[in-house]
């Protein structure tokens, strides 16, 4: 099964044993990173460490503390002052960059637009000047909702620029999902276009956003950019055109002076509740945790050209599409479209046309290239390539394996990179001149990080067993809060262990230290990389006149990794057919977006629940796995479950 995690394989001990790959010694004599001792030295001194880091970048102060930890909360390079779009653009004018290519810019259609650092320049400062001529001030949030064009990284700068703080919302959200996002940050302005591109068909992006904008905002202006010329209304006094602002816009705005500590940016992540939480990045320590990482483990030199696949408005887009490349004076490719439009070679493609040396992408694609045959990569020359990356979910080793022959060539390194939302930057992976890598395996923690896997109890567990995978110490890129809400903070990651930061997955650690990531343990899916809470579609299901109650689990997929299965009991009114299953799956998608749309919905009279009234989802998951169940004897209701089996094979 393809769509398995690492498990399997690491526990029949035939991957952690026998299959190791050893990076090239051309790759190794190269490398940014040749010595293992910078481990040891990160160890030794960690706080040391990261000071070094920091030390690469451009401060307009230097910090007078690198940590300050006040029961769980981090305050990172305190006293330090920075601005980000400086370090992302301005510092790479005089070293050299000016006319590099910072942003190459693939287009669904095939359209190209490479910026330039000087351009980036340019339109960066303009757009900050035309923020700033708005009102919107240091600390105002600016939510961004739009497709993946280079005026969503001028945007992300311009307002690092002025100290305003951004919350991007995939453009894959629907109404609702943007309605809560926007309402939450309480966003004076609103940047997104009239359209988006969707294998060839048009995304309603403007008419989301004015629905989304019905009733009380806090949202004053609109900024429109004119990108598929679809047929949109612009609201009198509340909506203006990019390109007509941008017209006269001066060149050139100071970069406001930031402390370390002040937020750069909201990013909601849904959690294990219904409500999505804002994780909240600081200015020094992100981009610390991401400029370092960055360069070391994708090896960063000065000719490269890096593609991260990654939708800008995940997290690793902004860290690995935006911030850490651009804070490397690096060259990143923004790609609008889908591997599949127009043919299922467009990636390679996109490698053929700009000779990308470095990709970045997710297990849910490779699985998904897998099957449509090794002829698509075949037939474009992939010889650019020299260094490959895996991220968001677990790499299954037949997945890994197909992803080094078929694109690497059995040339590239891969880096398998375990991290989160709220880790903000890389923190489990490979260096890849120095590890040699195990496939389906992140490796190990990068240098200066403590990550251990332990059992209920905190104490870790003997290499081999499965436990809890926790991180020991603060790490730079760490998330500052969850905005308006530290309580929360708290209560998510801090509460569950003394003093240890809890992941909220669990994993294995080999006797060789490197780490098998086995997924979640808590309500959170992972579909295609994507996360989502349970609870959040369940939410979107009772929302619906016919149902009464909803468990919604996530279940093995071939491609996907996990797709979402529901489990719904109905009102009297109602009765369950193909029909009402179509209305329900529509529904889901209208309210959060496609990407939450179930795969399966089962009808059942009863739900299985403690007597406590907990829905016994790891009951659901093993029918809908078809596995053997374990223990039912906290079950309240037992006879609901044989009803529950045979509805679900039907
Ligand atoms: C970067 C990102 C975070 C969750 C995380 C894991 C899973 C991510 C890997 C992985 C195994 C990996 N942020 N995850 N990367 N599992 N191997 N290399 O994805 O906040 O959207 O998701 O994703 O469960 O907790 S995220």
């Amino acid at each position: 099964m393809t769509g398995q995690p690492a498990k399997e394989n690491f526990t029949n001990g035939l991957f952690a044993d026998e299959l190791i790959f050893h990076p090239s010694s051309e790759f190794k004599d190269n490398a940014n990173i040749q010595d293992s001792r910078i481990y040891l030295d990160a160890e030794e001194n960690w706080l040391e460490y990261w000071n070094s880091q920091a030390s690469k970048l451009s401060w307009f102060k230097k910090w007078d503390f690198t940590l300050q930890w006040e029961q769980c909360f981090a305050k990172w390079f305190v006293g330090g002052s920075l601005n980000v779009s400086y370090n992302c653009i301005d510092r790479h004018l005089n070293e050299g960059r000016k006319n590099k290519a910072a942003i190459i810019f693939e287009g669904e259609p095939g359209d190209s637009r490479v910026l330039t650092y000087q351009d980036l320049y340019r339109e960066v400062t303009k757009f900050a000047n035309v923020l700033k001529d708005m009102g919107v001030k240091k600390g105002d949030r600016v939510s961004l909702y739009m497709p993946m064009i280079p005026e969503l990284p001028i945007a992300m700068l311009a307002c690092a620029r002025i100290g305003a703080v951004h919350s991007i919302v995939f453009g894959g959200f629907a109404v609702e999902s943007l309605r809560d996002r926007i309402n939450d940050a309480g966003s004076k302005v609103v940047v997104t276009t009239d359209g988006g591109y969707r294998r060839g068909k048009g995304l309603p992006i403007k008419k989301n956003v004015d629905k989304a904008l019905e009733g009380n905002t806090s949202v004053e202006k609109v900024v429109v950019v004119n990108r598929t010329g679809a047929e949109i209304e612009m609201q009198e006094g509340r909506d203006l055109w990019y390109h007509q602002l941008m017209k006269d816009a001066p060149i050139g705005c100071p970069a406001e002076p930031m402390s370390a500590e002040d937020m750069l940016f909201i990013l909601y992540t849904s959690g294990t509740t219904g409500k999505p939480k804002g994780v909240v990045h600081s200015s020094g320590g992100y981009l610390v945790g991401t400029s370092s990482t960055f360069n070391m483990v994708f090896d960063i030199k000065e000719d490269d050209i890096y593609w991260c696949t990654a939708d800008i408005g995940w997290i690793t887009g902004h860290s690995y599409v935006v911030y850490g490349p651009l804070a490397n004076g690096a060259t990143t490719v923004v790609f609008e479209g889908a591997p599949n439009y127009p043919e299922k070679d467009r990636f390679w493609e996109v490698i053929e046309k700009y000779a990308v040396t470095i990709m970045y992408t997710a297990p849910t694609a490779i699985r998904a290239f897998m099957k449509w045959g090794d002829q698509w990569p075949a037939g474009r020359d992939l010889s650019s390539l020299r260094l490959l990356g895996s991220v968001g979910e677990p790499i299954n080793p037949e997945a890994w394996l197909w992803y080094h022959k078929n694109i690497g060539k059995e040339r590239c390194p891969i880096v398998d990179t375990w991290w989160q939302t709220e880790t903000g930057q890389i923190m489990v992976s490979s260096l890849p001149g120095i590890n040699a890598t195990k496939p389906g395996s992140a490796s190990m923690p990068l240098p200066g990080l403590e990550i251990d896997v332990v059992d209920p109890a905190g104490n870790p567990v003997p290499a081999g067993n499965s436990g809890l995978l926790v991180i020991k110490r603060p790490w730079p890129g760490m998330l500052s809060t969850v905005y308006k809400d530290p309580e929360r903070y708290l209560e998510q990651y801090w509460s569950r262990f003394e003093n240890m930061y809890f992941t909220g997955d669990k994993a294995v650690k080999d006797k060789d230290g490197y780490f098998w990531m086995l997924g979640r343990v808590d309500d959170v899916i992972n579909v295609s990389g994507h996360r989502m809470s349970t609870m959040e579609v369940e939410s979107a299901l009772v929302d619906h006149p016919a149902v009464a109650e909803a468990a919604v689990i996530g279940k093995s997929h071939e491609i996907k990794g996990q797709a979402i299965s529901a489990f719904v009991t109905l009102r009297d009114t109602h009765t369950f057919g193909d029909e009402l299953v179509k209305e329900l799956k529509a529904h889901v998608a209208t309210k959060i977006g496609a990407l939450a749309r179930p795969d399966d919905i089962f009808h059942t009279a009863e739900l299985p629940k403690t007597r406590s009234g907990k829905i016994m989802r790891r009951l659901l998951r093993d029918i809908a796995d078809g596995k053997a169940l374990g223990d039912t004897s906290t079950l309240a209701n037992p006879e609901t479950i044989s009803g529950l089996k045979e509805n679900y094979t039907e």
